[in-house]
């Protein structure tokens, strides 16, 4: 038995990602031919572009936007971009067919992708991901693999092309959200295939899948990765091989190309980590509607976390009265959650059936935005600080800055931060970074010498009046022991 202690920890400023194998003790490793590629974060120009995001957009569209979880005074119940599979008995009469005819209604005379990217970057999104298929089959763009496409609906035109072409103009990188399960094709299934003729239909269907996904990949060269779903079907985590091949042909014709863990199984159907613990794919895509309590849980690992603001409504669904809805400030929230522990976070738009953002989602798109119009310095670019979580709110880091986005707001205006004595920095100065009006920091004793920290005092201006979260940027400065607590008594 072979046991080896990987003890790296980097949280040096050059790499700021915390090795996933950080502090594990691995015991026997199981021999993988399809295993995870490497063991720690990719290195690359492009993964260090992924990094530095902070912010994202996702967007769920397709048919089902149609409906919008409903249909003839009926409601669906589940997630509405999930309505084609609306239970016999509680759905509609002739349910399936209905909405399997209803790309022939398609028709988004509102949608305009000039401004849907321009509102996405005035939120300060940096990516975009974006639906080309969906479960239910339906491509946003004129595949020659299948005749269920928009080609074939009234408008006719490509959206996924629109849609590249004017968030690439607005600057934001696009990634291509795309669905392996695909309810229309006829070769698709999702228990594994056992008969000859079972395995032949899957064959085509695997076939159909290689052909969309490179010519995705060639039709939209600016593509910057993709984004997979629906992989957990038994049929598919069992072609751990195909997908493999699949995997490494799609990073040939786009080099540099980003695709998360969700894509290929290992040798024994495992997903997102192998059989030896190991992130398959380039960032843990595990984080959908959940954050990470802390950076230990994140294992050192690239991340992103997709998060909807009605409670798991990815397409768009017309009641947005029967459930909590996030506001701009809790997502403003999880985005420093976010960025204070290596992640991205990207939040879902669900367009309706004629193309238009909803009025509440374009006012959180504002809401986010004006504050990234004067804080998104805290969040591209900006990592985990190698600190405790503050009582008051997030801490990130960007070179010699580190950042402290309040929320919680102390009513005696001391911001009293902990920093453990074996921090390697020293807080120099800080200030507010709106206005830039600088703000005392004292060394504060408070009698608590056993828990390792140094206690700083930072006062706020008493006249601050802001009802948002704001943020105090400290310059960091090599630690000089001023981080040691200073005239304790020899006891
Ligand atoms: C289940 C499921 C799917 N994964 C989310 C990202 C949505 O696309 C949802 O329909």
């Amino acid at each position: 038995m072979k046991k080896t202690i990987l003890t790296t920890l980097l949280i040096g400023l050059a790499s700021l990602a915390v090795n996933a194998q950080s502090s594990l003790t691995k015991t026997d490793t199981i021999p993988l031919k399809y295993g995870a590629h490497r063991t720690g974060n990719r290195t690359d120009a492009e993964m260090e572009r992924w990094r530095s995001y902070g912010l994202g957009q996702f967007i769920h569209w397709g048919v089902y936007a149609i409906p919008g979880g409903q249909w003839q005074g009926k409601t669906y119940g589940g997630a509405a971009e999930w309505i084609r599979s609306w239970s016999k008995s509680s759905a509609p009469e002739n349910w399936t067919s209905i909405y399997d005819n209803l790309y022939k209604q398609f028709n988004p005379v509102n949608f305009d992708a000039k401004a849907w990217a321009r509102q996405a970057k005035q939120m300060g999104a940096k990516y975009v991901i974006f639906t080309t298929k969906h479960h239910d089959g339906f491509c946003l763009w004129p595949s020659k693999y299948t005749n269920y496409t928009i080609k074939n609906s009234p408008y006719k035109k490509d959206i996924v092309k629109e849609v590249v072409d004017a968030y690439n103009a607005e600057g934001i990188d696009v990634y291509l959200y795309f669905s392996i399960i695909d309810w229309n094709h006829k070769g698709y299934r999702s228990a594994a295939p056992k008969t000859a003729d079972e395995i032949a239909s899957y064959e085509t269907f695997k076939k159909f899948t290689r052909n969309q996904l490179i010519e995705l990949v060639k039709n939209y060269p600016t593509l910057r990765g993709l984004w997979f779903d629906g992989t957990w079907d038994q049929a598919w985590t069992k072609e751990a091989a195909y997908v493999d091949a699949l995997d490494k042909e799609l990073r040939k014709l786009s080099p540099g190309i980003i695709i998360g863990s969700r894509f290929r199984p290992d040798d024994y159907g495992k997903r997102g980590q192998d059989s030896n613990g190991n992130l398959i794919g380039d960032y843990e895509q595990g984080w959908e509607r959940k954050l990470p309590a802390s950076i230990e849980v994140t294992k050192g690992r690239d991340w992103d976390c997709v998060m909807t603001i009605p409670p798991n409504q990815w397409g768009y669904n017309a009641d947005w009265k029967s459930s909590y809805i996030k506001t701009d400030y809790d997502l403003i929230q999880m985005l420093l959650h976010s960025v204070s522990l290596n992640g991205n976070l990207v939040i879902n738009f669900g367009p309706d059936g004629k193309g238009a953002i909803r009025t509440e989602e374009g006012a959180i798109a504002t809401g986010i935005g004006q504050w990234m119009q004067q804080n998104s310095e805290a969040i591209y670019g900006a990592k985990y600080a190698g600190l405790p979580k503050p009582e008051y709110g997030y801490y990130t880091l960007k070179g010699d800055k580190l950042y402290l986005t309040v929320f919680n707001r102390p009513v005696n205006n001391q911001l009293r931060l902990a920093i453990p004595q074996s921090y390697k920095k020293s807080l120099q100065k800080a200030a507010l970074l709106v206005g830039n009006q600088s703000l005392e920091i004292k060394k504060t004793n408070i009698g608590i010498d056993r828990d390792s920290n140094t206690y700083f005092d930072v006062t706020l201006p008493a006249n601050l009046t802001i009802d948002k979260p704001f943020v105090v940027v400290f310059d960091l400065g090599e630690s000089n022991g001023n981080n040691k607590n200073y005239g304790d008594a020899k006891t």
